[in-house]
C-alpha cells in the first residue's frame, strides 16, 4: 500500500494505531473464515436479485405513503421503483439516446433524491453520462413513466451526486464532479455545485458553479459536505483514485468563501493515497471539532483525519476496496460509527463500532457481496439505522436489518 499517513506523537494514540489493525485482521480474517451467522447482529434481505447488469446505486423513500420504504435502483437500461415490501418492480424510466449529447449506459453511476420542483415529493437525480432528474408524478407507482429532464450534460464521469444546501439559503443544491478531460467535456477535472432553477420543469439546465475549476484531477470520486474550518459555511471534501487517471491519489477539501459563486480555496489533506474514493466530514471523537473519515475504495483501507489539524489515523488499512462509506450512529449510543463494503463480488461488509473516542472495533456483517453504494436508512421503521446496499457486480440490491439494539436489550 502506498500511503504517507504518519502516526501521531501521543504514545497512547501510537499504541492504538498499531493495535487496531492487528485486532482488525485477527477478528476479520479476510478471505478465509466463514461468517458466523448465528452471532450476526445483521440479517440480510434481498430486494433485487440476478439482474443482467451491475447495480451501482440505490435510494429509498416511501413513495406510496403506506409507511413502508420503497427503493429506486437503475439497471438493465432503466430506472426501477421497487415497492416495499414485496419489492415488485415498476419501470419508471428507460434510458434512450437523444435525451443527452452522450449515449447513456445501462445504469446510473450514482443517484440521490431531492424535491426539485418543490411539490412535496422527492424526485430522482441520476448520473449516467449526463446529470438528469426524473420528476416524481402524483401517482409514482402507476405505469406512467417519470418525466426526464437534463441537469447538466457537460458534467461527465460523475461518481457522486450529493444533495446539500451549499449556499445556506434554505434550498437544496446538488454537488457533482466531472472527472473526464478536455476531449470529452468543457468542464474537465472539476467539481461544481448546481442550483435548482426557478422553474426546473422549463429550464434546459441548472446553474453550474464550478468551485474546483480543473483542480480536481485524477479520477475524482465522492464528495462530502461540512463546515471544516468553523466559519459557518459548508465546505466540500473529495478523494481522487488515481490510475488510470494522472495526478490523483489525493484527498482534499475546498473552503467555501463568503461568495459561494466565486472560486474556492483548495486544501490538500493527504497525497499518495492509491485508490482514494470516499470522504465524509463527521464528528468522531467527541471533542466538538469536526473530523473526517476517508476510504481508499480502489485500493485498501479506511482511516480518519482528526480535527482540528486533520492528522490522519488508520482504522483498518487492510480492508480491500471499500468503495462505499457510511458514517452514522449504527448502535444508537450517540457516537458516529462506520460501515463499509468491498467493491467486488468477494467483498466484505464490515461495521466499525466507535467507543466515542475514535477507537474502532470491527465486526463482519457479510462476505462475498460487493457494493458500490451503501446507505444507512431505517428500512423497517423500527427506529434504528439499517444498511441498504447496491450490489454492483453482484447485480443485486440487498439490505441488512440492524439487530444491534435487540441483542443489547436481550443480553441485559
Ligand atoms: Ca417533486
Ligand atoms: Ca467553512
Ligand atoms: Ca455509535
Ligand atoms: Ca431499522
Amino acid at each position: 500500500m502506498n500511503s504517507n499517513i504518519q502516526s501521531g506523537a501521543n504514545p497512547w494514540r501510537l499504541a492504538i494505531i498499531f493495535l487496531i489493525p492487528l485486532t482488525a485482521n485477527a477478528k476479520l480474517g479476510y478471505c478465509q473464515d466463514p461468517l458466523d451467522r448465528n452471532n450476526s447482529n445483521w440479517v440480510k434481505h434481498t430486494i433485487v436479485d440476478r439482474q443482467k447488469s451491475a447495480i451501482n446505486s440505490t435510494v429509498a423513500n416511501d413513495y406510496d405513503r403506506d409507511g413502508k420504504l420503497d427503493i429506486i435502483a437503475s439497471y438493465q437500461g432503466g430506472v426501477f421503483l421497487h415497492r416495499g415490501t414485496d419489492w415488485q418492480p415498476i419501470k419508471i424510466y428507460s434510458f434512450k439516446p437523444g435525451n443527452s449529447r452522450n449515449k447513456p449506459g445501462k445504469a446510473c453511476i450514482h443517484s440521490c433524491l431531492i424535491d426539485v420542483d418543490r411539490d412535496g415529493d422527492l424526485d430522482f437525480i441520476g448520473s449516467n453520462q449526463t446529470l438528469f432528474w426524473l420528476e416524481c408524478p402524483d401517482e409514482p407507482l402507476s405505469d406512467i413513466p417519470w418525466v426526464y429532464r437534463t441537469i447538466d450534460d457537460e458534467m461527465l464521469g460523475s461518481h457522486c451526486v450529493l444533495a446539500a444546501d451549499v449556499d445556506g439559503n434554505g434550498a437544496m443544491d446538488l454537488i457533482a464532479n466531472s472527472f473526464h478531460d478536455e476531449k470529452k467535456t468543457s468542464v474537465p477535472r472539476s467539481i461544481a455545485w448546481l442550483e435548482i432553477p426557478a422553474n426546473p420543469r422549463k429550464a434546459k439546465h441548472w446553474k453550474r458553479h464550478v468551485f474546483a475549476d480543473q483542480d480536481a484531477p485524477g479520477g475524482s470520486h465522492y464528495m462530502g459536505f461540512g463546515d471544516l474550518n468553523g466559519d459557518g459555511r459548508g465546505d466540500i471534501t473529495c478523494g481522487a483514485k488515481g490510475q488510470p487517471f494522472t495526478d490523483g491519489e489525493w484527498f482534499a477539501w475546498w473552503e467555501q468563501p463568503v461568495d459561494p459563486r466565486s472560486s474556492w480555496k483548495k486544501h490538500l489533506l493527504a497525497e499518495n493515497q492509491a485508490g482514494a474514493s470516499n470522504i465524509h466530514p463527521v464528528h468522531i471523537d467527541g471533542d466538538n471539532k469536526i473530523d473526517i473519515v476517508a476510504t481508499r475504495g480502489h485500493g485498501t483501507g479506511i482511516f480518519w483525519f482528526q480535527g482540528p489539524n486533520f492528522r490522519p489515523i488508520e482504522i483498518d488499512p487492510k480492508i480491500e476496496g471499500p468503495h462505499t462509506l457510511v458514517t452514522s450512529d449504527l448502535d444508537g449510543d450517540q457516537d458516529i460509527d462506520i460501515a463499509v463494503c468491498g467493491r467486488t463480488t468477494d467483498g466484505t461488509t464490515v461495521w466499525y463500532e466507535n467507543d466515542g473516542a475514535g477507537n474502532f472495533n470491527p465486526s463482519v456483517i457479510d462476505r462475498n457481496q460487493g457494493s458500490y453504494d451503501l446507505r444507512a436508512i431505517d428500512m423497517d421503521g423500527d427506529g434504528d439505522l439499517d444498511l441498504l446496499s447496491a450490489g454492483h457486480q453482484n447485480n443485486n440490491v440487498v439490505w441488512y436489518e440492524n439487530q444491534l439494539k435487540r441483542k443489547r436489550i436481550s443480553s441485559r
